[in-house]
């Protein structure tokens, strides 16, 4: 029933008492990531009403539209880390270089990486989208805004998880010790406890990719989806098709029901789209220690060096048994 079960913040408290050093610090920047869920939720909610549908004008480091909850929302996220003293750099979708926190606020033991609204071409058409975040415990030493602390390959992550907006907010998370997914009550603004340590279900037919771009993508990925299509009732094939187009949706249903997530590198972009250490890292660490995978096709995602603050990487994210098949369709590439 809902109200019973514990909120974000009593089932943080509660897991940080199992870490000797804990000072408070990581609990306060899960409530603040948390008070930005609810914030963007609201907002994306009333969006036709309160000017939050469309675009600023302005293109992003990504050479993409900005859209005006996007900026809004990356506005307040940094505000907010900001003044917890919790950050000693943060690195954003919609922010060339990385971020200090604002003169005066302390330097904390954390960066911090995020999607602010990922996915928000959706948000004009009502349908879901998502914050996704990562958290790095820092690794120099004295000042603040090193870009040396965000680029930390993720299974060095201390945390990520993601917001879901959808027909409910999710709050869903890891710190290493199994996925935890929250309910938001609007009538409360609380996060509830939905599911403590949220597993894969084992059975495995759907797949999500956006096969539009089947045109471009190399060999490897076309004789996959092509064996995903065959009719074969002895290995569950035809497979299904789902695509939302905002990576934490098409990745929350995988979670909850099963299948493999997909953006490919393709021929005019061999990185793919999606960004390595707001996107694919902090996803590829829940999906891990949900018992799934995620690789490039080839290697562990939270085994790749970051290079840049917005490197892209070819992404397949999933069923453990989904994603080790489409590596054997690409281990000759
Ligand atoms: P937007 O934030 O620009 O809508 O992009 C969303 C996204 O980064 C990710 O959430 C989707 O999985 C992917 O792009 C969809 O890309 P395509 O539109 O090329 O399928």
């Amino acid at each position: 029933m809902a109200g019973l079960q514990p909120t974000l913040n009593q089932f943080i408290r509660a897991r940080q008492q199992d870490y000797p050093d804990a000072i408070g610090d990581f609990s306060q920047l899960m409530n603040v990531i948390a008070l930005a869920g609810k914030l963007i939720s609201r907002e994306k909610n009333l969006a036709g009403l309160v000017d939050a549908t469309g675009y600023t004008g302005r293109t992003n480091i990504q050479g993409e539209q900005v859209a005006k909850l996007d900026e809004w929302s990356n506005d307040l996220i940094v505000d907010l880390l900001g003044e917890t003293g919790c950050v000693c750099v943060m690195g954003s979708e919609e922010v060339e270089e990385p971020i200090s926190p604002p003169e005066g606020a302390s330097a904390g033991r954390y960066a911090v990486l995020f999607d602010p609204v990922d996915g928000s071409s959706n948000i004009d058409v009502a349908a879901p989208a998502g914050t996704i975040f990562s958290v790095q415990r820092r690794v120099t030493k004295t000042g603040v805004g090193h870009l040396e602390d965000l680029l930390q390959p993720g299974r060095d992550q201390a945390a990520a998880g993601y917001i879901l907006y959808g027909s409910s907010t999710m709050f869903v998370y890891t710190t290493g010790n199994g996925v935890h997914a929250f309910t938001l009550d609007p009538t409360m603004g609380e996060f509830h406890l939905t599911t403590e340590d949220l597993k894969f279900p084992e059975k495995s037919n759907v797949y999500s990719t956006n096969e539009g771009n089947a045109g471009t993508w190399l060999e490897p990925d076309l004789k996959w989806v092509e064996w995903l299509k065959q009719n074969d009732p002895e290995t569950h094939r035809p497979y299904s098709a789902r695509y939302i187009g905002a990576l934490v949706a098409d990745f929350h249903r995988i979670l909850l029901k099963d299948g493999i997530f997909a953006y490919p590198g393709n021929t005019t972009r061999r990185e793919g789209k999606l960004r390595l250490l707001y996107e694919c890292s902090p996803l590829a660490f829940v999906a891990e220690q949900a018992g799934g995978q995620a690789t490039d096709g080839l290697r562990r995602i939270l085994d790749i060096e970051p290079t840049g603050l917005h490197q892209r990487t070819p992404y397949y994210l999933g069923n453990a048994s989904e994603v080790e098949r489409v590596g054997r369709f690409h281990s000759d590439r």
